[in-house]
Parts: C-alpha cells; sequence; structure tokens
C-alpha cells in the first residue's frame, strides 16, 4: 500500500525550489462530534467523521528555515528544545516527510497563542502550522485539502486545523488514506460562542493516542460508537445548516459523554474528567433547567467546553465567572 501523503509530497517536490524561511498560522479546534479511534494508527485514519470549530487567535505560529548551524533545531515559545524532547522529536520526524532522506537542516521554530491557563492541547494546530510553512518552506505549492491530508499524519485532530469556522473530517474510505481530510462547512454563524472553564492545567496521566487505542482494544462498549458518531456527525452537520443551535448543542454534549462513557467502560477503565469537571456539569445542567441555553464539551482532559450564542454570554459568564469566552468568526478569514 503506497501512502498517499509521501505520494503527493513526492509528486509536488518535482515542482519544488530552494528551502526558504517561510511563517505560518493555524487555529486550534474544538471537536462538536468527536474523532475517538483510528483504523490505521500509523496514518491516523479515523473510525468515523468528526466536525469542529476553529479557535480563531488561538492557535500557533510557525517558521521554518534553513538551520544556520548546521544542525536541526526546534523551539518552542522562543526557547530552544533538547533534539531528544517529546515536541522536537514529534516535529523532526514530521519534517522527514519533506525532507525525504536529504541533509537538510532546520530550524523549526513555533509560539502558541493559546492560554497556557485553557490548558488545551496544541498539536492540532502545531502540527496544521508546521505543515503550512514546510509547504511553504519547501516551495510545494498545495491545496489546504492536501495539506489537512499531511497534517493528519502528525495528529488526528490537525486535519481539522487548517481552516477557521466549521470544519468537517470525513473519516473517507481508502486504505491509503487519500480521501481522509477535512474540509470547509461553507457557513459564517458571527453569534456563535465557545468558552473555556479551566478545571485542571496540569500534565495529563495518558495521552490522547493511548486513551483512544486503549478504548479501541478493551472496551466492550466501544463497538457502538463507531456507528452512533457518524450519525451525530451528521445531525450536527445538518443543524449548522439549519442554525439550530438546540439540536447542535444538545447532540454535541450527548456525543462528548458517549465519548467518555467508552473509556470508562475500558479495561482498566480511563477517565480524563475529574470530581471538578463533574461539578461544573452538573452546575450546568442547573442553570439550563432554569433557562440558559448552554451545552457542554470534553476532550482528552478535565476541562469543560461551553458552546452558546452571543445572548447568553453574559448569562454565562454569571453562571461561570472565569470563562474564557471565544468569537470563533470574529477573525479576518473566518
Ligand atoms: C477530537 N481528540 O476529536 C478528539 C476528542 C480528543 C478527544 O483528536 O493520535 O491528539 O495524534 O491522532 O488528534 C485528540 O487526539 O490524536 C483528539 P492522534 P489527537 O478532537
Amino acid at each position: 500500500m503506497t501512502d498517499a501523503v509521501l505520494a503527493l509530497i513526492g509528486q509536488a517536490m518535482q515542482h519544488a525550489g530552494e528551502v526558504r524561511s517561510f511563517s505560518a498560522y493555524a487555529p486550534s479546534n474544538i471537536a462538536l462530534s468527536k474523532y475517538w479511534g483510528k483504523r490505521d494508527r500509523a496514518l491516523n485514519l479515523p473510525l468515523n467523521s468528526s466536525l469542529s470549530i476553529s479557535l480563531a487567535e488561538w492557535g500557533s505560529h510557525t517558521t521554518v528555515e534553513l538551520s544556520q548551524s548546521g544542525s536541526d533545531q526546534v523551539l518552542l515559545d522562543g526557547q530552544p528544545l533538547p533534539p531528544t524532547s517529546g515536541f522536537a522529536r514529534k516535529a523532526l520526524a514530521f519534517a522527514d516527510l519533506f525532507r525525504g532522506g536529504r541533509d537538510v537542516p532546520l530550524l523549526i521554530s513555533t509560539r502558541n497563542t493559546i492560554p497556557t491557563a485553557a490548558g488545551l492541547a496544541s498539536s492540532a494546530s502545531g502540527f496544521a502550522a508546521l505543515t503550512r510553512a514546510l509547504c511553504g518552506s519547501f516551495g510545494l505549492d498545495l491545496q489546504a485539502q492536501d495539506m489537512s491530508l499531511i497534517a493528519r499524519l502528525g495528529s488526528g485532530s490537525a486535519t481539522r486545523s487548517l481552516w477557521h469556522g466549521f470544519v468537517r473530517w470525513d473519516k473517507g474510505m481508502r486504505d491509503d488514506g487519500g480521501d481522509s481530510h477535512g474540509g470547509p462547512l461553507d457557513l459564517a454563524w458571527p453569534e456563535f460562542r465557545i468558552a473555556i472553564v479551566e478545571v485542571d492545567t496540569g500534565p495529563k496521566l495518558h495521552s490522547s493516542r493511548d486513551g483512544m487505542n486503549h478504548t479501541v482494544d478493551t472496551s466492550p462498549l466501544f463497538s457502538n460508537w463507531p456507528e452512533m458518531a457518524e450519525r451525530d456527525c451528521q445531525i450536527i452537520e445538518q443543524a449548522i445548516l439549519e442554525k439550530n443551535f438546540e439540536t447542535l448543542g444538545q447532540t454535541a454534549e450527548a456525543n462528548a459523554l458517549a465519548m467518555h462513557a467508552t473509556m470508562q467502560a475500558a479495561r482498566p477503565a480511563l477517565t480524563y474528567l475529574t470530581d471538578q469537571s463533574w461539578v461544573i456539569l452538573q452546575r450546568l445542567w442547573q442553570v439550563r433547567k432554569d433557562g440558559l441555553a448552554a451545552y457542554a464539551t470534553m476532550d482528552a482532559g478535565a476541562n469543560i467546553k461551553l458552546v452558546f450564542l452571543k445572548e447568553a454570554e453574559a448569562d454565562v459568564l454569571q453562571a461561570f465567572p472565569d470563562a474564557r469566552v471565544i468569537s470563533p468568526f470574529d477573525w479576518p478569514n473566518a
């Protein structure tokens, strides 16, 4: 089986020029309908499609250039990283896709604009920005859809970070992954809001990658997940197109809770949610009973993300004073 991404890069390389300095930006994203479980672990091919909202100015700025020192260097937020660190190793291994065995020492510099306190993993924006920067640096003229395929090899969630606004990642059917990429939903919803309610910013005990593989391998509830998640993805896409916020919110919250239920049924059990996460969820359900139209979604971490519309913003902030609100469409190209 030929990896579709390597074929794509190989083809584009035939027209590439000299390596030059190139800077790029990509936003982070939060899935409203989750990616959880892979049909191919090497290519990050998912068992189900997913749909996300990009986080506008919360993301990664990355510059790729030739390293003047003659050896690879990776900087994160201005600090040089040891080449053996997890982030440096992953970034350089990813750059090898473009170097194709040639001796091209690179300086890769990434700056994240996601507030550290928000505790959001940045692999989605990190690999999407790195893909854009590497393509620019190596002179590859690729469409966003093709860059999405490449970013997927770095991290599944990066597949969705090549665009602003709502993005759907179609799981695709092909074994080589050539049809498993993101694509934007052609619709702006300026009133749409997402807020992060911080719970715990400490390092995770289990990476998402290990967590999802463990769930697929051991959870008796997982067999129900791919079909249900595919259906949720469709329902949420339709709700967005109709601007039906209630259906969107209800489905997104149920989808996230179902994903966490598959983990809890894993053997041994896995949970990213803490007591405090549940306290926030209970508070949300109480204020919703009192009429607040806000819904929750949770990822492979303890933080709670709330989705709501502009008209509910003041009430959300009253109930959750520490929430950090993002306006995903308040961005020049969103
Ligand atoms: C998502 N998550 O759809 C889901 C929901 C976490 C929970 O994508 O192994 O870091 O690199 O493909 O992308 C996080 O998983 O995993 C993730 P890999 P990734 O956003």
